[in-house]
Parts: structure tokens; sequence; C-alpha cells
């Protein structure tokens, strides 16, 4: 048989790279589409736009709202998902259902960028299954124009006296973790608490609160801010400074009785289409660059370390966004609470059935 000189498969290489090969050498083609599972609002569309020209890969991005749903849809047989964005209980949760893939780290080259803090936490120890993608605070969207001092405690939306205030004015995150958890840290327990009794105080909490409530809605809330249809929200810290880029009057505090801190993870399905393309894609987004303008979007902090230097000095030095010491130490991840989870459900469900 005839050899092929050298120097033309070298020049062959190179024609089809900058074509955009979809084959590396030794692995698997790339998927012509990727289905993302994100919430919403979580990335600049121009990063999907720039992975499709470099990779020849089309993202499609479903979104979701909380956990819950993600959790449901799997549950219920979706499998048409490459890559999901569950939050740290829910990572714990996932693995535990047996519902996620182990990443092949040969494919995900960049995940040396994690942060050595964000490198084994407690719900994915060493990364096995997910990367960090974003981590933030839960607590409270305001209008500066109608508080001059922050509303920097769990008080405005349960203290009856300073809530009622604000009657019809507000709105509670839609998720059954987070709004138990905003009045469980209120009445000053612990977010994981397995306390049927503490459980049914938060829930009673909440059947009181609600008719002061707008909404529960963890999509538009700082839409709402906006639109001046309310004037505080419960909800997650990157959302109301995103929005202040466009309305500079709204703003964000983190309760000083503390809130919930939080990560969200890139993971693959075991179910996924195309485990190799997510991984590609996952590396793609760990690129300091990437990493960087994912957190200049979102205005959520960046586990990418070597995102860092390209990331806005406003985000870095916003103390909401990248909270001191003495305010990480009041905040709680929310853990898999395991048997207590349907006491949650149930106790959330009350909420949501009782009458205003
Ligand atoms: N707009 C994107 C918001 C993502 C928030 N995820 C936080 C989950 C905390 N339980």
């Amino acid at each position: 048989m005839r050899k092929i000189p050298v120097f033309l498969l070298i020049m062959g290489c190179v024609v089809a790279l900058l074509a955009g090969c979809a084959r590396a050498p030794g692995k698997p083609e790339l998927a012509k589409e990727l289905h993302v599972y994100n919430w919403s609002e979580y990335i600049d569309p121009q990063i999907y736009a720039d992975f499709e020209e470099e990779f020849g890969v089309r993202v499609v991005e479903d979104t979701f709202a909380s956990n819950e749903e993600l959790l449901a849809k799997l549950q219920a047989g979706a499998t048409g998902y490459d890559v999901i964005v569950p939050s740290d209980y829910m990572v714990e949760i996932m693995i535990e259902q047996g519902l996620l893939a182990e990443l092949n780290r040969d494919n995900v080259p960049n995940i040396t960028n994690i942060d050595p803090k964000f490198a084994s936490p407690p719900y994915d120890p060493g990364m096995v299954h997910c990367v960090p993608y974003q981590w933030g605070t839960t607590g409270i969207g305001y209008n500066t124009e109608v508080f001059e001092e922050p509303p920097d405690s769990w008080a405005y939306l349960f203290d009856p006296e300073v809530a009622s205030e604000y009657a019809g004015q507000f709105t509670m995150l839609n998720d059954s973790r987070e709004s138990m958890g905003a009045a469980l840290k209120y009445l000053g327990y612990s977010l994981n608490t397995t306390d049927e009794a503490q459980l049914t105080q938060a829930r009673d909490l909440l059947i009181q609160q609600k008719k002061w409530v707008y909404a529960y809605d963890s999509e538009q809330n700082e839409d709402l801010l906006s639109a001046d249809e309310t004037v505080l929200a419960h909800g997650w810290s990157g959302d109301f400074f995103m929005a202040a880029v466009e309305d500079e009057r709204l703003w964000y505090a983190i309760p000083k009785e503390g809130g919930t801190i939080w990560a969200d993870n890139l993971c693959i399905p075991k179910t996924a289409p195309s485990q190799y393309t997510a991984e590609v894609f996952i590396n793609y987004l760990l690129r300091p660059e990437v990493g960087a303008a994912i957190s200049n979007y979102t205005w959520y902090a960046s586990p990418n370390a070597a995102a860092s230097e390209f990331i806005d000095a406003e985000i870095l030095e916003e103390p909401a966004i990248y909270p001191p010491p003495e305010v990480m130490a009041k905040l709680e991840w929310i853990e898999d609470v395991g048997e207590a989870t349907p006491l949650y459900e149930r106790m959330w469900t009350e909420v949501k059935a009782a009458g205003p």
C-alpha cells in the first residue's frame, strides 16, 4: 500500500482542525447537538454561540426553577439531557439514586482550575461526578429607593409588625428547601433540621406570612422588583445584581441571622445521549476566560480560581458576592436531610395549599 507523506497528513489535520473537525485523535466523535438543562439566565448565550463556532456543536438549553423540578424530570424518565446543573444537596441525592455518570477526567483537564476550596465538596468528594459551576447566597433583594438602610434581616419577611407593612409587596422563592430554610433561620434553627416540631413552626410561620406574599416565584422576582410590583424579594444574590445592571435601584442584602450558601454544579446524567460531548463542553466552561465570562454575566461567584484574574473588579470586590469571613461563618449549606425530605415536601405543600 502506498504511504501518505507525513507533511500531507499534518496538512490534512490542520485543515480539518480549521474546519472544526468533529473528532480529536483517539476520541469519539462530537455530537451535533448538546442538550443542557439549566437554571434560567445562568449563562451568557454568547458562550453557547462561541462553543458552537469552535466545536461545531449546537447547544440547546431548557430551564428549570428548582432542584426538585430537575429531580422530578429525571425521575420521570427524561433521557435527553447531556448536562444538568443541580445544587449541592441535590447532587448528593442524585448520586444516591444512581442518576449521575462519573466524569472521565481525561476529557476534563481544566478541572485543575477549580479552587482547592471547592475541589472536594462533601456532597461529591473529589468531584467524581460533577464540577462546581457558580456559587452564591440566598437573601433579600430590594429597591434602594424604598429602603434607606438595607433590609438585612429575615424579620422584613416574617416579623408580623414589619412584614405586614410590606403586605402584597414581596415575593418568596418557590422552593421548598429555600423558603422553609428562610423561616427556620428566622426562628433561629438550622435549615437542615429534622426536628418535626421545628419544621411545624416553620410551616406555620410561612402560612401566617402567606397573606402578605405577592407571589412564590424564583424566576421573575427581580423583574417584579424592577417593575415596582414589589419592593422586597427572597432570592439568589446574583439575580439581583445582574438586574441592577439595567435598574440601578435594585440591590441585595444577606440577612444578619445568616442565610443559605450554595453551589450549583455541572453534572452529566447517566442517560446522557453524549457523555463525551458533555465533558468537552464542561472542559470549555472551565477555561479561565470562559469561567470569568460566566461570572461577569451572572454576577455570581466563581469556583474557578484561574478565572479570577478575568472577573470584573466590581464583582470580586462586592462583599455580598464574595462575603468576608465573619459573614461566611453565619451561612449554612442546604444538605440532603435523607428521611426527613418527605417531611419538608409535605410541609411546603401545606403552605402552598393553605388559604391566604
Ligand atoms: N438565575 C440563576 C439562579 C441559580 C440559583 N441556583 C441556586 C440554588 C440554591 N438552592
